[in-house]
């Protein structure tokens, strides 16, 4: 009998990816999707299980708690991976009510229907090295105190200490999984990497004049997102249930992916000025391509994640391969591709 699995946030980066990796394992998935107008499944369509005959996409909301109660009822699975959020921390800072209720309470809601409709089945819940926020410790390991810096990681560390209540009180195999930051081709564009891979091609295709950024100094420990969903899987396959780090334990700012980046697109930069007056200018030309625009700063700063996946190597056999270098060149391909064709997402 094939295995059965939940995935919430199907049309999400993650969601697509895991839902690739399930399938490819012989899974029957059934990835949830919010009512909208216009529902979007182009990550599903880009890797091609969109009419996978395993794959059943349902109709769900995670701040619903009957909605949720049904999903299980009716799904029966063995496993339930949490990946649908309001994970966007700058929109968190605007709606900071939606974000507890979607990223907060909408694992409670699971976790619920869990507890009443069958405690055998396995749970994963999307925590964030965001609940590190203001670090107190360098690098971050499982058992470095949290400080979460805004609405998302507070909502985040809820969902987090709930599932490992979880644990304890029911005995539900309730993994968290910590993970640091993950890009891919399937980022969305409101995301840095993927605004900065989107934008040097446009500026390379003569789309786009220059590229606005935030805080340049931020550094962030970037891996990429298709061997992060295995980290996931591989949390529910252990013995017991527990929290893991996924990180690369290496750390860049945003200033030189913006670097990278750009380099991918055949430019070289020469970056001036302070802070928020900083500029990106191509030395061939003397133009500017970057600037910081303090609209994009955020009221509070995460300033510096770093992680040490040793946990992971050591309990799931789990490591990252690809280097960031690799990550930011794949991820410029393809969004030379995609302009090229005028595809919008
Ligand atoms: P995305 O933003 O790409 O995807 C989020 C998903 O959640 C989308 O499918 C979205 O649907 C869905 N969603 C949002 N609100 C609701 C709601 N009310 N009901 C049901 N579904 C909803 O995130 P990622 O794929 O990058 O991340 C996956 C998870 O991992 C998230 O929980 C994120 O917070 C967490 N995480 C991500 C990291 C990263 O670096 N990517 C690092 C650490 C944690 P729609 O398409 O309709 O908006
Ligand atoms: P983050 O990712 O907040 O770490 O959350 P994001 O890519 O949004 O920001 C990373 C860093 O870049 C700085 N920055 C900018 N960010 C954006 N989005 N736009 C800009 O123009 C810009 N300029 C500078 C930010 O200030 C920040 O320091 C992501 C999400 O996927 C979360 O869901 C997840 O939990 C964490 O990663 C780990």
């Amino acid at each position: 009998m094939k295995k059965i699995a939940v995935v919430t946030g199907i049309t999400g980066q993650d969601g697509a990816y895991l839902a690739q990796l399930l399938l490819s394992k012989g899974y029957v998935v059934h990835g949830t999707f919010r009512r909208t107008s216009s529902v979007n499944f182009w990550r599903m369509e880009e890797l091609g299980i969109q009419d996978h005959p395993d794959l059943k996409l349902v109709e769900h909301d995670l701040t619903d708690l009957g909605s949720s109660l049904t999903l299980i009822k009716e799904a029966k699975p063995h496993e339930v991976y949490n990946l649908a959020a309001q994970s966007f921390v700058g929109v968190s800072f605007n709606q900071p009510d939606a974000t507890a209720q979607i990223t907060g309470m909408g694992a409670l809601h699971l976790l619920e229907a869990i507890r009443l409709t069958d405690r055998s089945i396995r749970f994963y819940q999307a925590s964030t090295s965001e609940m590190f926020g203001k670090v107190q410790a360098i690098p971050q390991v499982e058992d470095t105190p949290f400080y979460p810096r805004s609405p998302y990681g507070v909502a985040k560390l809820f969902a987090h200490w709930m599932t490992i209540n979880y644990r304890e009180s029911y005995d539900i195999f309730g993994a968290s999984g910590i993970l640091f930051n993950h890009e891919s081709p399937l980022r969305g564009r409101e995301f840095v990497t993927r605004k900065i891979t989107d934008a040097a091609a446009k500026i390379r295709l003569g789309k786009l004049d220059v590229l606005e950024l935030g805080n340049l100094g931020a550094q962030r420990d970037w891996g990429f997102a298709q061997e992060y969903v295995e980290g996931m899987w591989r949390m529910l396959q252990a013995d017991e249930a527990d929290t893991f780090i996924l990180a690369t334990n290496r750390t860049e700012t945003v200033r030189r992916f913006v670097d990278m980046a750009f380099k991918a697109a055949g430019y070289e930069l020469r970056f001036e000025g302070e802070e928020h007056n900083e500029v990106g200018i191509d030395i061939a030309t003397g133009k500017t391509l970057v600037r910081v625009n303090p609209k994009f700063y955020r009221p509070a700063e995460v300033e510096l994640l770093i992680g040490n996946p040793a946990r992971a190597k050591e309990k799931l056999g789990w490591e990252p391969k690809t280097t960031l270098e690799e990550l930011c060149a794949m991820m410029v391909e393809a969004d030379l591709r995609r302009n090229k064709l005028g595809y919008s997402f």
